[in-house]
């Protein structure tokens, strides 16, 4: 037993240590060769050489032709910023460009030249993409062939180079005379990438993630869902959260398997896809349940005949090995749809931006609908409730787990709590606020990831959030303080609660119940056309309600649930 652990449950422990129950035990555990430590997804690609990493709208990219390009584009910026040694140390470099080649390009060319990879989103404003990027205090702005034009004048005005990120292999380049080693360093606890993630507190914050933590949830995934060099995974995610960027980008690269990557999701040619023979044929699938939701309505609206739906369950059953739900809660229904449609049970698994993944349901054995599976290798999970008491003890423990198994104290069985998580894979630091990297992260040294779960059944279940200010729509996390703060500066609004109300296809719903001036008026499409100008599509409301008066408590604080209750008495409070 750890010391700390200890100290926080001394009079509970003694009692209790030796009647902890082992409840759960993960046995698919494959062996595996002794891991290179410093190894980096763009060292290993010099292995895979001529195999084909990756197949864009332009067409196939071989692991030499990404690293030999990134190699390039290193020394570049490297000579634009006049970097000591090819080594920017850790200078932040952010990057626009479409889901292409491009994207691996900037990614591996930040990593080689020794800098921080800032991914941005192209549907975000541009007011938006200047906050990221004047928040993490990038050097160096790179830019695909359609976004050189919007950057340009953000770059004049921050005063940084920006650089072409060309989308296609130049006719002259020659990939073998780059083939060069990039210089030894000692990687691991270098910072590697920062995703913006909302939270309940203030902007958007960066949350930096080192080398070793990307690797802790790229190897947990590689061995847990048995990837392969001879997969082949259909990417159709975002390219600025961990979902599209880790697992289903980083983890295929990994191994030497090929990504066929979509520029954006589109439902008929992700059937396409699945029903094609066409080589490198699809086998891989991962993605958040809003998307599962919308494959159904077009297989519904599509695949009406009989024979056409037997082709599909049996195209799906047998060529693909590996269908992932994530980023969002799916409903058990969802589940059993998406079964009977492709004779898939869908493996659910859990995570988060600063922890990578945590919880996965197995590849081989029983997937329990509805739960989020035991921890993956490498991760302690912890169930918790605040502690009653104020003599030091951090929280009451509930239940603990690994991958070996999980323990539940007596009288907590079943019991819901928050989720800690303590893994290699757990982020570095909210990139330039201490306070608020503090205050993520228990006294021992556990992060705080605000879900509520519990463990029965001999698996992890998410039961909602903590906070109701936290909305996710389409497995994106959206502040809804965030959305207040933008609502709040239109000039007919006085009052405003975003509430996220449960929706069967997106999760939840940004809702905006507004107060509006005296005499003014404002429909639903017209505040969508003013919010689109200053917030992430997915963070406009897609529902407005108008109300003569918000109701605040003494501290003048409206309750979201009984708001929710009010407008949705028939929806309940939770997603
Ligand atoms: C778009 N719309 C939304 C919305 N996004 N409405 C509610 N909620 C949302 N999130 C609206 C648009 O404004 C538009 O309305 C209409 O829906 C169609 O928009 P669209 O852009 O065409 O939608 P679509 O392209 O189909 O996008 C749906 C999607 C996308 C599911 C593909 O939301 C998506 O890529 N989500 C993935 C997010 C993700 O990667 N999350 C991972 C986070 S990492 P109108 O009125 O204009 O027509 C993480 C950790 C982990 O969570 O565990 O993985
Ligand atoms: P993000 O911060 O965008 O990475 O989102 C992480 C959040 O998504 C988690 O804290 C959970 O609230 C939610 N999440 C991720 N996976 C699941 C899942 N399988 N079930 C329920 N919620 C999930």
């Amino acid at each position: 037993m750890p010391p700390y652990l200890l100290m926080s449950f001394r009079p509970l422990t003694y009692a209790l240590a030796s009647s902890w129950r082992r409840v759960s035990r993960n046995l698919h555990v494959a062996p595996t060769a002794p891991p290179d430590q410093n190894a980096l997804v763009f060292t290993r690609a010099l292995a895979f050489k001529d195999r084909l990493a990756l197949v864009d709208w332009q067409g196939p990219h071989t692991y030499r032709q990404l690293y030999c390009r990134s190699r390039r584009l290193a020394q570049e910026m490297c000579a634009r910023l006049r970097c000591a040694g090819g080594d920017l140390g850790e200078e932040r470099v952010s990057f626009l460009c479409a889901n292409d080649a491009s994207y691996v390009v900037a990614q591996w060319a930040s990593w080689m030249s020794g800098a921080v990879a800032v991914p941005l989103f192209r549907k975000h404003p541009l007011a938006e993409i200047e906050y990221f990027v004047r928040d993490s205090r990038s050097a160096l702005l790179l830019a695909g062939p359609e976004f050189h034009q919007l950057l340009g004048p953000l770059a004049q005005k921050l005063g940084i180079p920006l650089l072409p990120l060309s989308s296609e292999a130049k006719p002259d380049e020659k990939d073998d005379d780059d083939e060069e080693k990039v210089p030894e360093r000692d990687w691991q606890d270098r910072g590697a990438m920062i995703i913006y993630t909302s939270g309940t507190t203030g902007r958007p914050k960066g949350v930096l993630s080192t080398h070793r933590n990307i690797r802790a949830v790229v190897t947990g995934l590689v061995r847990s869902w048995a990837w392969s060099k001879d997969d082949v995974i259909l990417h159709v995610l975002p390219l600025h959260h961990v979902h599209g960027v880790v697992n289903k980008l980083l983890c295929p690269l990994w191994v030497g398997a090929t990504c066929v990557m979509l520029p954006d999701f589109n439902a008929q040619q992700v059937w396409d896809k699945f029903l094609s023979s066409e080589s490198p044929r699809v086998n891989v699938f991962m993605a958040v349940p809003t998307i599962y939701a919308k494959l159904m309505d077009y297989y519904d609206q599509h695949f009406t005949q009989p024979h056409v739906q037997d082709f599909v369950r049996a195209v799906c059953e047998e060529k693909i090995r590996l269908m992932v739900s994530g980023s969002a809660a799916l409903p058990v229904p969802m589940l059993e749809r998406w079964q009977r449609i492709t004779g898939h049970t869908l493996l659910e698994r859990y995570g988060m931006t600063e922890i990578g993944m945590a919880l996965s349901n197995p590849l081989h054995g029983t997937r329990l609908p509805g739960s989020v599976g035991t921890p993956l290798p490498g991760v302690q999970v912890r169930i918790v409730s605040e502690s009653p008491q104020q003599d030091g003890c951090q929280y009451v423990l509930h239940a603990e787990g690994d991958e070996g198994g999980t323990q539940v104290l007596p009288g907590f069985e079943e019991k819901d709590g928050e989720l800690l998580v303590r893994s290699p894979s757990v982020f570095r630091e909210y990139w330039d606020r201490p306070e608020e990297t503090r205050r993520a992260f228990t006294p021992d040294g556990w992060f705080k990831t605000g879900d509520t779960a519990v463990f029965k059944d001999g698996a992890y279940w998410i039961r909602g959030r903590t906070s109701v200010d936290i909305i996710k729509s389409g497995g994106y996390k959206i502040s809804a303080l965030e959305v207040e703060r933008v609502l709040l500066g239109h000039p007919s609004i006085t009052d405003v609660a975003v509430i996220g109300v449960p929706d069967i296809t997106w999760g939840q719903r940004v809702t905006a119940v507004v107060t509006l001036k005296d005499g003014h008026s404002l429909s639903h499409q017209e505040l969508k056309a003013w919010a689109r100008e200053r917030l992430a599509p997915y963070a406009v409301p897609s529902e407005l309600l108008l109300v003569g008066e918000l109701p605040r408590n003494q501290m003048g604080k409206v309750n979201k649930q009984d708001l929710l209750r009010h407008f949705y008495p028939e929806q309940g409070t939770s997603p």
